[in-house]
């Protein structure tokens, strides 16, 4: 096996070039096979083995920089950075992230999970290269999809202007997640419709076969720098939107070739500007199965599919997810109020929208991975009578804080926010956690803040958020609740909680699904035979406006307040509890049980919720040491 040989980008150069193909077709097995068992981003990373070994070619890393946009497809350069060893432990914990990741190698110029930052990072790079006299090479790698990200173009138009010298290489393969979407989309086709471009260096002179023309392009046939290229197609009818923005295009070129993009980039390394080198490749490519279906096969879970056909595994009979119940919520609010529409910013898939969009699509916008864009967009919407659902994973929503402030809180519009993935996400990692929602949206006035502690409270919650005057925001969990009980649920009532055992001694305030952990803890006390000290459990449902009047109710007859939330503890559900009972000098102990201020590693989220306590043994133990009752465990 060639594969095993290499141990840093120094071993990729010294291959004969016949053993870079047989190289590829080692890394495409291991991806297929490690991806059938841990899951991953299996399609985006078989669309760059090429590329990642051209990149791994012409650059010295790590003294060079590459900076890979959401650096999800940053697995073949793991392979190639010496963590093969360790490939088969990605996104298991304690394992190789399924990012790139500063703190794990060398190699990882630049950590990632959000998307459409690698042009400004690298731009950071390479400025910081011009002022202190380095020399190196600064590559940011974006896809088609990332480049839809508002901060994509921020950065381009700095660039352009800055003038310092680094590559973008555009990793266009038409498909963000799902097809890709918006006018620079269309854009691209037409230039990916041009032949394929072909570079190659002579003795010291640059023959570049073809470079369509732009404005900067023309100025720089004038400089003595590029004097000496040849440009063809001068009929060319697409004027290059990149060299208006002052980068250099190359391209496109067949991202599967190595031995062309190893010529681009050699080509565009000699430049004394940004450049562009266009590259077209094919997601999922070398795996029948994930080329035919790149949207599925985008990510996939752990032990999802059979490696020698794609064949998906059927899952057993699992509860409903909650994109599912959003997905069915939206569908039967929207048939009987027409004034709904849906916005999901790339994700019609992961947040349920696109059933929506089946049965909608005049009121189903995609609007590209573009959060900022997809909140303000909706205000305008909510502006013009309209009741928009914004349904944005709340890791994602980071993005549109300023939007949420400014476009929808101070105006005062009635905007709906779906987060989903609110809590721990899993093997995704730091950068995915939805830990910081009810932090950054509970400080802003008049909005409310509601989390179903089920399946069956999100339509209801839906209907309430859609009902009121002021911008709302729902948070819930990947995949589903627990919830076993089969108790009537109350209906909404704005800023009421939902008494759902009555107790003595503890009274524990659960915020969303960890009501399930609240239930569980009740439920193993009782077998405990502590019928006399059982805690009174209290589905929280709203974080803003709090249920004063039963936290001041359960103030007189309890000795301690326990909170429990799968949010940051700072700032978050517990914290909002706390400033109330100080605020109004009530006499009761608050005890917040939810994730300390840390950075929370990928794992299972079982093992995550384990790590923070938010277990029913723990919190059954924990209340027991209260009332004196040892559990059981
Ligand atoms: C800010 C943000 N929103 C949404 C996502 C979810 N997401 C991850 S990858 C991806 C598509 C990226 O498409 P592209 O850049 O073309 O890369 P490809 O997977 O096609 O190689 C999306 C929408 C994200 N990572 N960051």
């Amino acid at each position: 096996m060639i594969v095993e040989k290499i141990e840093s980008p120094a071993d990729v150069r010294r291959l004969d070039r016949e053993d870079i193909d047989r190289l590829a077709a080692e890394i495409r097995e291991m991806l297929v096979q490690t991806c059938a068992v841990n899951g991953g981003h299996l399609a985006p990373n078989l669309g760059v083995v090429e590329l990642t070994l051209a990149l791994h070619t012409v650059l010295d890393l790590p003294n060079d920089k590459l900076v890979w946009d959401v650096s999800h497809q940053t697995y073949v350069h793991k392979i190639l950075t010496g963590r093969r060893d360790r490939f088969a432990s990605i996104r298991k914990g304690g394992g190789l992230s399924g990012f790139s990741m500063r703190s794990e190698s060398p190699y990882d110029a630049f950590g990632a999970g959000h998307a459409s930052t690698s042009v400004s990072a690298a731009l950071g790079m390479a400025q910081a290269r011009d002022l202190m006299g380095g020399s190196e090479t600064v590559v940011a790698v974006i896809g088609d999809g990332a480049l839809t990200g508002g901060l994509a173009y921020e950065a381009l138009n700095n660039a352009g202007a800055s003038g310092s010298p680094f590559i973008v290489v555009l990793n266009d393969n038409e498909m963000s997640i799902a097809p890709n979407v918006g006018s620079i989309a269309a854009y691209l086709s037409v230039l990916r419709s041009k032949p394929f471009a072909k570079f190659a260096r002579k003795t010291g002179k640059m023959v570049l076969d073809r470079i369509p023309l732009g404005g900067a392009a023309k100025k720089a046939i004038e400089s003595a720098e590029l004097g000496a290229m040849r440009f063809i197609s001068p009929t060319e009818k697409a004027a290059v939107i990149f060299e208006e923005l002052g980068f250099r295009y190359m391209g496109p070129i067949d991202g599967h070739n190595y031995d062309v993009v190893v010529d681009a980039l050699r080509t565009a390394q000699d430049f004394k500007h940004p450049v562009l080198v266009h590259v077209r490749t094919i997601k999922g490519k070398g795996y029948e199965p994930a080329e035919r279906d790149s949207r599925s096969f985008h990510g996939v879970g752990a032990n999802a599919f059979e490696p020698s056909d794609g064949s998906k595994k059927s899952a057993p009979a699992a509860r409903p997810k909650f994109q599912d119940v959003f997905g069915d919520a939206m569908i039967a609010i929207g048939e009987k109020d027409h004034r709904v529409v849906g916005i999901t910013a790339a994700m019609p898939d992961g947040t349920g929208l696109s059933k929506f969009g089946k049965r909608f699509p005049e009121r189903y916008f995609d609007v590209g991975i573009a959060e900022a864009h997809a909140v303000c967009f909706a205000a305008g919407l909510a502006a013009s009578g309209l009741r928009p659902v914004c349904a944005i994973y709340s890791t994602f929503l980071q993005r549109a804080y300023d939007q949420i402030v400014h476009d929808v809180v101070v105006q005062e519009l009635p905007v709906v926010f779906c987060m989903d993935r609110a809590g721990f996400v899993g093997d995704d990692g730091p950068t995915h956690m939805g830990l910081y929602d009810v932090a950054y949206l509970r400080t802003l006035p008049n909005i409310t803040l509601m989390a179903p502690r089920c399946e069956a409270e999100l339509q209801p919650m839906l209907e309430h958020a859609l009902s009121l005057a002021a911008p709302a925001a729902i948070r819930y969990p990947r995949g589903s609740s627990n919830c076993a009980d089969d108790m009537e649920h109350a209906p909404i009532v704005q800023g009421k909680a939902e008494v759902l055992r009555r107790g003595t001694g503890v009274a524990v305030f659960a915020y969303g699904t960890t009501c399930d952990i609240a239930l569980a803890a009740h439920a193993l006390l009782k077998v405990g035979g502590n019928t006399s000290s059982l805690p009174t459990i209290v589905n929280a449902r709203f974080a803003k406006p709090l249920d004063g009047d039963l936290i001041e109710e359960l103030a007189r007859d309890h000795d301690l307040l326990i909170t429990l939330e799968e949010h940051s503890l700072d700032g978050g559900f517990g914290s909002a509890v706390a400033e109330f009972v100080s605020d109004n000098c009530l006499p009761i102990a608050v005890e917040r049980i939810g994730v300390g201020n840390t950075l929370v590693q990928h794992d299972s989220q079982d093992k995550q919720r384990l790590l923070f306590g938010l277990t029913p043994q723990s919190l059954a133990e924990r209340i027991g040491r209260v009332v004196g009752i040892p559990v059981a465990v």
